[in-house]
């Protein structure tokens, strides 16, 4: 409660005596809390907004989407969004902070891997789902609420010029992983080679986003804050590289890392059943290319900042950045 001040509380309840508020969540860019309220059970959060520019566009996009979703009867649980007491969907504060409050979507739990076959296909399929159900949402309806955000060449670019700025003083000791990253830069060029479609995409599509009930099926996607334009194979991508191994991305037992061809056909298999209708024939033929590309370009993204000195990500011991590249060098030269 302590960094919950009284004066966030009081702009969306009237009263608080009661309120609890609990560090809740496993997400790496914004603060995230369980509130307690005599009335009912919210998610509270602080907005990163140097990551997400434009706090104001996520509320508005997460609108837009739970719209779009109830108006087609998606049949999973939506986000709803608990406006402040003056009406505004979120709350600046004078130091220039962003709040917000969800409605807490109760009887869930998350995993940050997957702990059976049948969980793995209900990730393929709940996120196959998601994206089936935006797909006749019009593109321009959605503000990016990330510019480049999977801008692979330029995450690399930026990650040459970590290199080259060396602020940290890391890059000796990181010789390794640097060169190795080098090493697979083909990866970049064959993505670039596709020509797929743009469409609204989730973009942030791993195991921890999904809300599952008692009976270990799926209730609700979350986390619609890079809901974008973007590429399809990117989100599949992503959903391999949390979904399809048996450890998971804080993992350092590096010997166990990697993809099991096993979870993969059956994440494959959940993932096209809502989606195989109509995928183009590229996307169709390149999905094992999608997890390459969004394994690598995440690799690239914790050891750019494990070089910029821990700045992006949340972290709580010094290496962290560094193991979370290792473990998804793992997981890629598991595919290779
Ligand atoms: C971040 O905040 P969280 O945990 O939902 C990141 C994703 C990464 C992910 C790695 C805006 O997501 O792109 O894949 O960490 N989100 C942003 O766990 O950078
Ligand atoms: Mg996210």
């Amino acid at each position: 409660m302590n960094e919950v001040k009284s004066s966030i509380l009081y702009s969306f309840f009237k009263n608080i005596d009661e309120c609890k508020v609990i560090p809740y969540g496993s997400g790496l860019i914004h603060q995230t809390f369980y509130l307690h309220q005599p009335e009912g059970n919210y998610i509270l959060q602080k907005v990163n907004h140097h990551v997400f520019k434009n706090p104001i566009d996520l509320a508005n996009n997460i609108e837009v989407v739970s719209n779009h979703l109830k108006q087609n009867h998606y049949p999973k649980s939506v986000l709803n969004i608990r406006k402040c007491l003056n009406g505004n969907l979120m709350l600046q504060t004078t130091k220039n902070e962003y709040w917000r409050v969800f409605d807490f979507i109760e009887d869930t739990q998350y995993f940050s891997k997957p702990e059976s076959k049948k969980q793995i296909y209900q990730t393929g399929k709940s996120f196959g789902e998601f994206l089936a159900f935006l797909k006749n949402l019009p593109i321009k309806k959605i503000n990016p609420s990330i510019p480049n955000f999977h801008n692979t060449r330029l995450r690399f670019q930026n990650f040459e010029k970590a290199i080259q700025n060396d602020k940290s003083n890391r890059v000796k000791t990181s010789s390794q992983e640097i060169e190795q990253i080098k090493k697979w830069h083909f990866i970049l060029k064959d993505f670039e080679k596709l020509d797929t479609p743009i469409r609204v995409v989730h973009a942030d599509p791993k195991i921890s986003n999904l809300l599952f009930d008692h009976n270990k099926k799926v209730k609700a996607v979350i986390d619609w804050d890079t809901i974008m334009p973007g590429f399809l194979l990117h989100d599949f991508g992503d959903l391999v590289r949390t979904g399809a191994c048996e450890e998971d991305e804080e993992s350092t037992n590096f010997g166990k890392i990697k993809i099991s061809p096993s979870y993969y056909g059956i994440l494959k298999k959940g993932f096209l059943e809502s989606t195989k209708l109509w995928l183009t024939k590229v996307e169709e033929d390149n999905l094992l290319l999608g997890a390459k590309i969004i394994i690598y370009e995440q690799a690239i993204r914790f050891l750019t900042d494990y070089l910029e000195g821990d700045q992006y990500y949340k972290t709580s011991y010094t290496n962290q950045n560094i193991n979370r590249t290792k473990n998804q060098i793992e997981l890629l030269n598991s595919i290779l």
